[in-house]
């Protein structure tokens, strides 16, 4: 009845776009398909037509839905909505007021919201939207989002979805979502305490798609795997597991091995001071090294399993970046950035920034300062490259940035700090030479991206729903443990008297690193919130 609201399930969202449709492919054929590829709510978007053909477009996609049993939301007209007995409308923000339309439509009728911003967010939630769509998410050919801030991002996406927690308001991401993307954005779009998104609103990938059933079926399986593995636990963008100490040591001491064995190509994009020496750490923990920058060659590069490191260093090769960690992402291979000196510009700032919206990372690694610029913190401000001091409570620090980028985030310093954002691990191995040669903190990134590699390779539990295969807490812990143990190992040998001989006999010792060294240096301590 008219009063009886009904649950809609907002997973795969269509929004049409007649103008769109590829050569030959009906309106109505393109729905049907996309209906039996999994489509489970339709926007009627008609942004040209007079009134009659709008009313008729719209009763001739209801009858069809209604054959799925699938509700039709009709865009910005009010008059239509009600004219064809659609199930709801969609309003911009500068369409007819939430209030308003909700005394013209009956009680039953489902009212979405465009939104941008948090104050968007805040004002639907007030007027008491039953949905927003929340974009756009990237910049897109299908809507005019050239107007400054028109595009929201997945951090702006993040801060909505924080507005809407608790609140019974659906949310669905939209502007530039497609088949490819999907699981970063689903993976992407969740605020720090957790609240996801209810689905994805899609035009174009589905309407200029000459396949619309294939992609609506790429698209709804996609959902379906994600929300199955978000189901398995608040932090299932991971492999869960209880971690102990001798856990943790055993699975380093056995990623030593694993690493020599499936031997991961390790795609390193790196800054020109240290490319030799990374590549020369890779070869020596058992990887194989390549550091490829230009954009062409990554969509091919992300086809071979093993791990990515994108060290943005002296910024330069700001397109390859981009281009590598999309790539890795639809490829589900782990990402380690390494915002180098992030927070000595606003340049560095932006860019990360930048390349935080267009993939996600597996890993954020960094010193206090850059992780202390991420965070926003006001605790440990930035002086070129280094860091110059640490925080009252590092734990925190790492746990609340994990959240908020949906990743592992590493701090290194005497002490490295890990979590995944509920566990944090401390690991104390190294020494203190690491300070005096130039790249140390590079090269662990290096190590970080060899194991998270090997580890997502080996992994024995393929997860659909998840970006990476793989714990890579565990890789992440593994790879540290490995360049700090072998430089403690190298700082002890009575040939190194100084920097100069300790960068060769570090590469003699991680080439030499054996499991059973990991187990007996190994300085663990595990925090459980
Ligand atoms: N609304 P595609 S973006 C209809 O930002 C619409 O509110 C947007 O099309 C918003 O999936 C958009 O082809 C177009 O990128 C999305
Ligand atoms: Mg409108």
């Amino acid at each position: 009845t008219d009063n009886v609201k009904r649950v809609v399930d907002f997973s795969l969202y269509l929004v049409t776009g007649r103008n769109l449709l590829p050569h030959g492919k009906s309106y109505l054929t393109c729905i049907e398909e996309a209906l039996r590829g999994g489509v489970t709510v339709v926007q009627v978007r008609e942004k040209e037509v007079e009134t009659a053909e709008f009313l008729e477009i719209a009763n001739d996609t209801i009858a069809l839905c209604s054959r799925y049993n699938v509700p039709v939301i009709i865009n910005d007209r009010i008059d239509v909505a009600l004219a064809s007995g659609a199930a709801g409308v969609h309003l911009g923000q500068s369409d007819m007021p939430l209030a308003i339309v909700r005394k013209l439509l009956p009680p039953s009728a489902i009212i979405g919201v465009s939104c941008t911003t948090r104050e968007h967010a805040l004002k639907a939630v007030e007027e008491g939207a039953d949905y927003v769509g929340l974009g756009a998410i990237y910049a897109t050919r299908t809507k005019d989002v050239s107007a400054p801030g028109s595009v929201c991002g997945i951090a702006g996406a993040r801060a909505m979805l924080g507005a809407l927690e608790g609140t019974g308001v659906k949310a669905v991401a939209i502007g530039g979502v497609n088949s490819k993307n999907v699981l970063r954005t689903l993976h992407g779009c969740v605020s720090s305490t957790g609240h996801a998104l209810d689905g994805v609103a899609v035009v174009s990938d589905i309407m200029a798609s000459p396949e619309p059933y294939a992609t609506a079926s790429c698209l709804a399986q996609t959902f379906c795997a994600w929300s199955a593995a978000v189901s398995r636990g608040p932090a299932a963008f991971l492999v869960k597991a209880q971690y102990t100490r001798e856990g943790i040591a055993a699975a380093a001491a056995t990623l030593v091995d694993t690493v020599r064995r499936v031997r991961p190509l390790v795609h390193q994009i790196t800054n020109n001071v240290v490319k030799t020496q990374s590549a020369n750490v890779t070869l020596a923990l058992g990887g194989s090294p390549i550091m490829a920058e230009a954009e062409a060659e990554q969509a091919d590069l992300a086809r071979v399993p093993g791990g990515l490191l994108i060290n943005y260093g002296t910024v330069d090769a700001i397109d390859g970046m981009l281009a590598a960690g999309i790539h890795a992402n639809q490829n589900r291979k782990p990402v380690v950035f390494d915002p180098v000196g992030v927070g000595a510009t606003s340049f560095r700032r932006a860019t990360a920034a930048k390349l935080l919206d267009a993939w996600q990372p597996t890993v954020i690694k960094g010193n206090a300062a850059e992780i202390g610029a991420l965070a926003d913190s006001e605790e440990v401000k930035a002086q070129g490259v280094d860091s110059l001091g640490g925080f009252k409570d590092a734990s925190a620090v790492v746990r609340s940035l994990a959240r908020t980028h949906r990743c592992i985030v590493l701090l290194s310093g005497p002490t490295d700090y890990l979590s995944d954002g509920s566990t944090v691990i401390r690991l104390s191995n190294g020494h203190a030479i690491l300070g005096q040669i130039t790249g140390a903190g590079c090269v662990l990134g290096t190590a970080i991206a060899t194991y998270c590699g090997a580890a997502s390779i080996a992994a024995s539990e393929p997860c659909e729903g998840s970006l990476v295969n793989g714990d890579m807490l565990l890789a992440v812990a593994a790879g540290t443990l490995a360049l700090t143990i072998a430089a403690q190992r190298a700082a002890g040998r009575k040939e190194v008297r100084g920097p100069g001989t300790f960068l060769p006999a570090l590469i003699d010792e991680l080439a030499m690193l054996s499991p059973g060294a990991v187990l007996g240096t190994a300085t663990i301590d595990v925090e459980t919130e």
